[in-house]
């Protein structure tokens, strides 16, 4: 039984939880892997304190080797749009252990997720699978130059599509968690061919497009930030982006990784409607395995190896094990179109419960509590958050059980296995927390 917040007594201090094993754990992976982690914004850097060791998972919650419990708002990312261990997910993967883990040879499965795919994003005619974000947007963007000859991308200030080095440049997510500059070990040549411009500004766009359009590939954009925190598109922004790459010859790369799936079946192109030339998913397409995407218009695609020119390969690319359970995870979706307005619902009641003094963003499932007064809606504007008061609430919330993401810079989501009572139980802590 969760003892969470429900359970402490009214005006209870706090619980500072136990967290020695994870502390024990932590310091010894710090000797072996860098920084104690896999990925930087696990490491608890844009809050302070030890990352949490998880033991397992189950629907909306997650339990630490401390025997910690928490609801968790970080979905792995979100990817666990269904939660943890969802039955459909486990029983298809239980169904087919059995079977082999990889083959290295075409599947009949990969063609089942790739119709599922293209019958939900209305702008897909065509899609080659790969195992993660970074590979899917990567390979979008040498298409992209490759099917124009062009060698130009603009991306926007706090968007991030991945570790791909021409696109490390002003990114979000952990670059905007870290502070980083950028990153090192990117040559100059590489970040020279990228402009970032701010997020919500065309006007800017069109200047780029005016000054140097006839070398610009693409314009890559996540059509709603997720990695400076959730940034929701102005009005006419997307449709401005497709006006100007269609007069100027460009290609529309909408990097759906975080918002496909997530905010409806289309993702964010049917959500705003409109249809970018190619789009990248991850995360919701794999059901919590490494499994990503990239797909588009067919004479687009039809430029990539081995029907065209332009090389990507992958030794584990549609991989059995990922696609089953990805082919689950969209079958669950595409057979409870209801679970859409639930998680709206969720999520409308949670961001009702925002501390005061705090901005909210919202979309769907996907949401972020800025520590300012706001509006939030470019980089430069979420980064006037207060970051060490938002480390100060993640504990707070840590410490009643209520997992957050781990950075200001990041968002939160809600799954369908979050229950009214985990919303409740969180608003309960929200509401402990004190308003300096
Ligand atoms: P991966 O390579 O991490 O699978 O995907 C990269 C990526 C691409 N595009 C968007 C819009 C993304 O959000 C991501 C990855 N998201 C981050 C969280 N904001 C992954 C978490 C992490 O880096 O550990």
């Amino acid at each position: 039984m969760f003892l969470g917040v429900c359970e402490i007594p009214v005006g209870f201090p706090s619980r500072k939880m136990n967290c020695a094993l994870s502390q024990e754990l932590f310091a010894r992976a710090q000797k072996y892997i860098p920084g104690g982690v896999n990925s930087p914004v696990r490491a608890f850097r844009g809050v302070g304190g030890t990352p949490r060791f998880i033991a397992r998972a189950d629907g909306s919650h997650i339990f630490d080797v401390d025997g910690n419990e928490y609801i968790d708002y970080v979905c792995s990312w979100g990817p666990l749009i269904l939660g943890h261990r969802p039955k459909s997910v486990i029983e298809a993967l239980a169904s087919v252990l059995e079977l082999g883990t990889s083959f290295g040879a075409p599947t009949a499965r990969e063609v089942e997720l790739a119709e599922l795919i293209i019958d939900a994003v209305p702008s897909v005619e065509m899609v080659r699978l790969v195992n993660s974000g970074t590979e899917a947007c990567m390979s979008a963007l040498r298409l992209a130059r490759g099917f124009t000859g062009r060698d130009l991308t603009i991306k926007f200030e706090g968007c991030y599509h991945g570790h791909v080095d021409s696109l490390l440049v002003k990114a979000g997510s952990g670059i905007a968690t870290l502070s980083l500059p950028d990153t090192a070990g990117v040559p100059k040549s590489f970040s020279e061919t990228t402009i970032a411009l701010p997020f919500n500004d065309l006007d800017r766009v069109e200047t780029a497009f005016r000054e140097q359009g006839d070398r610009i590939a693409a314009v890559i954009v996540e059509p709603v930030a997720g990695n400076m925190g959730c940034v929701p598109p102005e009005p006419g922004f997307l449709e401005g982006l497709r006006q100007l790459t269609h007069q100027f010859g460009a290609l529309l790369i909408f990097d759906e990784v975080m918002t496909g799936f997530r905010l409806s079946r289309g993702g964010a192109q049917q959500l705003y409607n409109i249809n970018p030339d190619l789009t990248t998913l991850g995360k919701i397409i794999g059901g919590g395995l490494p499994l990503a995407a990239y797909g588009g218009r067919t004479e687009i695609m039809k430029k990539v190896a081995p029907a065209g020119p332009v090389y990507q390969a992958g030794t584990l690319s549609g991989n059995p094990l990922a696609v089953t359970a990805g082919i689950a995870t969209l079958l669950y979706l595409e057979e409870h179109p209801e679970t859409y307005d639930t998680l709206e619902k969720l999520t409308t009641q949670l961001t009702s419960h925002a501390p005061q003094g705090t901005c909210v963003n919202r979309v769907g499932s996907m949401y972020t509590f800025f520590f300012q007064e706001g509006p939030v809606g470019n980089y430069e504007q979420a980064k006037r958050s207060d970051t060490n008061a938002f480390g100060r609430f993640f504990h707070h919330l840590l410490d009643r059980g209520v997992y957050f993401p781990p950075s200001q810079f990041e968002a939160g989501f809600v799954s369908a296995a979050h229950t009214l009572e985990d919303i409740l139980c969180t608003a309960k802590a929200i509401s402990e927390f004190p308003v300096e």
